[in-house]
């Protein structure tokens, strides 16, 4: 108990600005206020919300008209073009596939390139009909192509662009005989095949 009454005297004497030196300010005008502090760090993400509502029922495409009529339209539309370039022999089609020449004549790499940026590739016979396609080009220019065709390691196979052995080959009579020499392959004007070096000048023809 007389802890605390010394304590309130200590209090009441500080008040009453008794325990002050005479030639001191007590008590001074309030400072002010400080400057705000930083903002804190971005709190924590919260909790999933709730479920949305379910969407509106959907139904089949064939039941979709108006998705019907667009392909439609687009359909047409695309006949149309395929049409237009046959008939200006720009495009040959042969099942699924279509052939088609710029009518120049470069290399190897340069028939890669034209084709590539075209969104085709150098052309490659599949079949005889494709092969029958591309000869007509050949026939037409009066210029050898080269074929999506080169030497594998082992000299006198010949694999695609993917260096995936091929099926068919229309090689001529005694040829391939570069072994190894011969990395590329030229179309004549018969649609037989010759290996030949890179760096002549043949027709561009791509496929798409
Ligand atoms: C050329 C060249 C070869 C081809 C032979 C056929 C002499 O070389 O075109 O690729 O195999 O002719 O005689
Ligand atoms: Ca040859």
């Amino acid at each position: 108990m007389w802890l605390y009454s010394l304590a309130l005297a200590l209090i009441l004497l500080v008040v009453s600005g008794i325990l002050c030196d005479v030639k001191d300010v007590c008590v001074g005008t309030p400072g002010l206020p400080g400057t705000p502090g930083s903002h804190g760090l971005p709190g924590r993400d919260g909790r999933d919300g709730i479920k949305g509502d379910p969407g509106p029922p959907g139904f089949p495409a064939y039941l979709d008209e108006e998705l019907q009529s667009t392909l439609h339209d687009l359909r047409h539309q695309i006949l149309q073009s395929v049409g237009v370039l046959s008939l200006q022999g720009s495009l040959l089609k042969v099942g699924e596939k279509i052939f088609s020449t710029n009518g120049q004549s470069v290399n190897f790499d340069a028939i890669r390139e034209t084709c590539a940026r075209a969104g085709g590739q150098i052309a490659v016979p599949r079949t005889p009909e494709e092969n029958a396609a591309i000869a007509s080009l050949v026939k037409k220019h009066n210029t050898y192509a080269y074929l999506g065709l080169t030497e594998g390691t082992t000299p006198g196979e010949f694999n695609d662009m993917d260096r995936i052995p091929v099926n068919y080959t229309n090689w001529y009579p005694g040829e391939p005989r570069g072994s190894g020499k011969e990395q590329c392959v030229e179309m004549y004007t018969d649609g037989q095949w010759n290996d030949k070096n890179c760096l002549q000048y043949r027709l561009t023809v791509c496929e798409f």
